[in-house]
């Protein structure tokens, strides 16, 4: 469903195969070389999601290769198959046609929501490049809120993310408000590889270069 210019839901994209083989290789990536954790932000706040990055480290707010606010370390290498399952979710959210080709996505951005877990309305504008992000959802559904391009207020859509959801912003919609209001714990079937809570993973072209 096309929820905005640029903006496309795919609902169940994923294969519970392909749900259970990304989750194992995030539990992989949540023990380091940086820890899954709860981002500080400038000013002492936790955020509630615990967050853990591949390719570029992310934190509020800019990209670094090395883990500054966490442990220092060097961010884990982002593999090539999680590129290409990138290119494949574009052309599935845009068509064949789409320059799904040209897609190289070189940060992961993993969060992990427990029941209670939320994300604020915000734009991702530390990205030096307009290519579109790709979000995949596996485990517990959640409330995903998409709003406009000028404040974090209204108007906004609702959506309902369900596991194996995959969802991309690109063009227009790219740097639109968005957030997660609600996490719906208990949701999440076991036979895609979360017995509980809600795993996001967002892919992106930093334009940061090498
Ligand atoms: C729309 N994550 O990591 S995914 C984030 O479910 C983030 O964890 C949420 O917002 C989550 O920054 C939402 C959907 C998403 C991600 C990035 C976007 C929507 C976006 C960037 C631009 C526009
Ligand atoms: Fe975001």
């Amino acid at each position: 469903a096309v929820v905005a210019p640029g903006a496309v839901h795919v609902p169940e994209w994923l294969p519970p195969e392909r749900q259970r083989e990304l989750v194992a290789a995030c539990r992989e990536w949540a023990r380091g070389p940086v820890p899954l954790r709860h981002t500080v932000v400038p000013g002492g706040g936790v955020m509630s999601v615990q967050t853990v990055c591949l390719g570029w480290h992310w934190q509020p707010y800019r990209y670094s290769r090395t883990a500054d606010d966490v442990n220092g370390a060097r961010v884990a290498e982002f593999p090539d198959w999680l590129a290409e399952l990138g290119r494949e979710a574009l052309a599935e959210a845009y068509g064949d046609e789409s320059p799904a080709r040209a897609y190289a996505p070189d940060a992961a951005l993993i969060n992990f929501y427990d029941g209670a877990a939320r994300m604020g309305m915000h734009q991702d504008k530390e990205e030096r490049s307009g290519a579109p992000v790709v979000s995949l959802s596996i485990g517990d559904t959640c409330v995903f809120r998409f709003g406009n391009t000028e404040n974090r207020g209204k108007p906004y859509t609702d959506v309902e993310l369900t596991s194996g959801d995959l969802f991309v912003f690109g063009g227009p919609s790219r740097f639109a408000f968005h957030g997660v209001p609600k996490v719906r714990p208990g949701t999440a079937d076991p036979a895609t590889g979360m017995s509980r809570g809600r795993l996001n993973l967002t892919l992106r072209e930093t334009g940061l270069g090498t």
